[in-house]
């Protein structure tokens, strides 16, 4: 079955992190398919996918990794799908290490990059989401609703007290 996400990772330790991008697209019924596909351990895999991506029906690809996390610029480098990049957090340099590798990316290659951890893998799937609503109507509204729900959340707790 064709569905619109990619998810893929550079290990199955990141898949704690990035189950979050694909709980955030279940949330708003779009389709995702999530593997692991490394740069450094199988390079093969990694031109097979990011050649094949747009053929398979893929519109965007969310790609996650650690530390020296060279997996979602590879992967931009050989697809015209838009590609965001979630820095996972790293054990040795919690993370930094594993954004600055993905955000300097050199002019004329994009990745979208997110924030280091749980917060930025969902927000790849939240961002992905709005990405494909912006020319999905019934998706749109979806999103809009949620976002007008999460409002009335906070504003039902804004009050905090007076002394
Ligand atoms: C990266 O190395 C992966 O994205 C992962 O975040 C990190 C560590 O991988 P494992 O040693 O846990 O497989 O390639």
């Amino acid at each position: 079955m064709t569905v619109p996400v990619a998810v893929v990772m550079g290990s199955q330790s990141d898949w704690d992190t990035m189950k979050e991008a694909c709980d955030a697209l279940s949330q708003f019924a779009v389709g995702w398919k999530a593997q692991v596909v490394s740069a450094h351990r199988t390079p093969e895999r990694l031109f097979e996918f990011s050649r094949n991506a747009a053929d398979e029906g893929y519109r965007i690809i969310i790609a996650g990794a650690g530390g020296a996390a060279h997996l979602p610029g590879m992967i931009a480098s050989m697809t015209p799908l838009p590609v965001l990049g979630v820095p996972v957090q790293s054990r040795a340099l919690s993370g930094l290490d594993s954004l600055l590798s993905i955000v300097q990316m050199p002019k004329g290659v994009a990745v979208g990059t997110l924030a280091i951890g749980t917060a930025g893998a969902y927000n790849a799937g939240l961002l992905a989401a709005q990405m494909l609503g912006s020319h999905d109507d019934a998706l749109r509204q979806r999103i809009a609703e949620w976002k007008a729900a999460r409002a009335d959340e906070v504003l039902a707790n804004a009050d905090l007290g007076q002394g």
